[in-house]
């Protein structure tokens, strides 16, 4: 039997079949991505799902639809195009022309950066590996699919990184990648909010609303690295990461207007007897995610984050958009921080940093910025029910375990806690045990084509096209 082409099983624009050494390593580590899919990825047995694969970066290639058995989906590797005259936008190098190679000096930190990416993506998958038994609707099963297969090809995006510029410690690290999960006790997954679980289908709704949104401006900020191919690679990643977020808000969107027609209809808010979730559980779950969402940022203030943007590693949102002299080194910025308040004790403030140590604080705003476009969206879904109520952010000190105010604890109002306050009043703001059994107890799968759940609206529009009542998912 002929070898197969990777070639062709592994979709390209990085002229692969060129490389023999890199084609080589590459082959021997899709078994092991292969085998990892199929004990950690989807558990739900299907023939086919109605996917978008990526082929080709041009607007023709990458958006191709059909129904595809999922471990023949097509991982593919791809890059935006070059832009050769293109230079560094920032830091010490700025000016210089692109790397197309790492220098040796910036090695482990771009390698660190490359799997802690790395590291969320195949994350993300395990964390929703159970959904599809209890989807809603095939519409939203076909996204959930959808979703963890490009998560899945993310995951190649990096390990292509790995394996082409970083030698054997790079293969060693893809290995690892796939050997750490999440929830694992042994080896867990690098990030905290890649370790909880995703058991519910809120919870896949609020992941990819508030989590996969970190992503966004995670990838936001490597797209500007000096390091070319990194930057390339997260361009094209960011084009497929805009349906993940479509997934999120929609989903909160109809979990909301569900809500909202139950309590009208019956003129009450307690619409957990009548099938629906409380507007009460939605916030819970919103605090929930928010905050875990907001610790993936890191600290505060940072050395690591000051160093990666001084030596052209990570830059900021829209760095091109920012009208200062894009290296930092003489200005300040003000960070949330934890304060003395002259009576012995800490208060919520605001301090003066260097405006390099406050880059991750500089990220965390403009991503709370748009966590807040979400909030008001699905308030308008209320008001135009006629209800008065409304969702909100917890404020952004509210449940943090990393960074200025990891060590107190807050309400979502931003009044500081006693431990014993918090312990008391902590299951007003976070879901539950109560709340979890309730939601688990709508989940029940409605498989049935053009049929949806009674805790959920149906969407406003099908997938390419096609109508709500579209044989998306074909079960095994
Ligand atoms: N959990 O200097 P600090 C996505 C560690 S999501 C555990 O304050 P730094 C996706 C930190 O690593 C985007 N540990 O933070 C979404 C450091 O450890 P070391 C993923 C944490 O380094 C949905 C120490 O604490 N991409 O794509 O400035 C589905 C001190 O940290 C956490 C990236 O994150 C935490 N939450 O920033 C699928 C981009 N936070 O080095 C996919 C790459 C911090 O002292 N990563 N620590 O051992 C980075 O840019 C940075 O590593 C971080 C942290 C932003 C994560």
């Amino acid at each position: 039997m002929a070898a197969p082409d990777y070639t062709e099983r592994i979709p390209n624009n990085v002229s692969l079949h060129e490389d023999r050494r890199l084609q080589r390593a590459l082959e021997s580590w899709q078994p092991s991505f292969l085998n990892w899919w199929l004990e950690m990825g989807p558990t739900l047995p299907t023939q086919d799902v109605y996917l978008r694969t990526a082929i080709d970066v041009r607007r023709e290639g990458w958006a191709q639809f059909g129904h595809v058995p999922m471990p023949e989906y097509r991982w593919g590797i791809f890059l935006a195009e070059r832009d050769p005259g293109r230079v560094i936008g920032f830091g010490q190098h700025k000016g210089e022309p692109a790397w197309q190679q790492v220098p040796g000096e910036y090695r482990a930190e771009l390698r660190r950066l490359l799997v802690v990416q790395g590291d969320t993506e195949p994350a993300s998958v395990e964390q929703q590996r159970n959904l599809g038994a209890t989807a809603p609707s095939l519409y939203d099963l076909r996204n959930l699919f959808q979703v963890n297969v490009e998560e899945g090809r993310h995951l190649w995006a990096m390990v292509y990184l790995l394996h082409a510029y970083f030698g054997r410690e790079g293969r060693e690290e893809a290995e690892e990648l796939l050997h750490r999960n999440s929830g694992s006790s042994d080896a867990p997954r690098i990030l905290g909010a890649f370790n909880e679980e995703t058991p519910d289908w809120l919870s896949f709704f609020m992941f990819t609303y508030f989590t996969d949104r970190d992503g966004k401006y995670q990838l936001g900020t490597l797209k500007e690295s000096a390091f070319d191919p990194l930057s390339r690679t997260c361009e094209f990643m960011l084009k497929e990461e805009a349906h993940h977020m479509m997934v999120g808000t929609t989903g909160v969107d109809r979990v909301v207007e569900r809500t909202a027609q139950v309590m009208v209809e019956n003129d009450t808010d307690e619409v957990a007897g009548h099938g629906a979730i409380p507007l009460g559980v939605i916030q819970r779950y919103l605090n929930f995610h928010y905050s875990v969402s907001l610790d993936l940022f890191g600290g505060e203030t940072s050395t690591n984050v000051a160093n990666y943007y001084s030596a052209g590693l990570k830059g900021r949102w829209l760095e091109d958009r920012r009208a200062d002299d894009h290296v930092l080194t003489e200005g300040s910025f003000m960070v949330d921080a934890l304060l003395d308040d002259g009576a012995g004790g800490k208060a919520i403030g605001q301090a003066e940093v260097p405006a390099l140590t406050g880059l991750n604080t500089d990220l965390r705003r403009e991503y709370v910025a748009d966590c807040a476009g979400g909030v008001k969206r699905w308030n308008r879904i209320l008001e135009s029910a006629g209800l008065p109520h409304r969702l909100s952010l917890p404020h952004i000190a509210f449940n943090r375990k990393v960074g200025a105010f990891a060590g107190i604890e807050a309400s979502p109002a931003g009044e500081q806690l006693s431990a014993a306050e918090w312990e008391q009043r902590k299951d007003q703001w976070l879901p539950t045990g109560t709340d979890k059994a309730f939601v688990r107890s709508l989940m029940r799968p409605v498989h049935e084509r053009g049929k949806i759940a009674a805790w959920i609206a149906p969407p406003r529009n099908g997938i390419n096209g096609q109508p709500f009542t579209y044989d998306y998912v074909h079960l095994a």
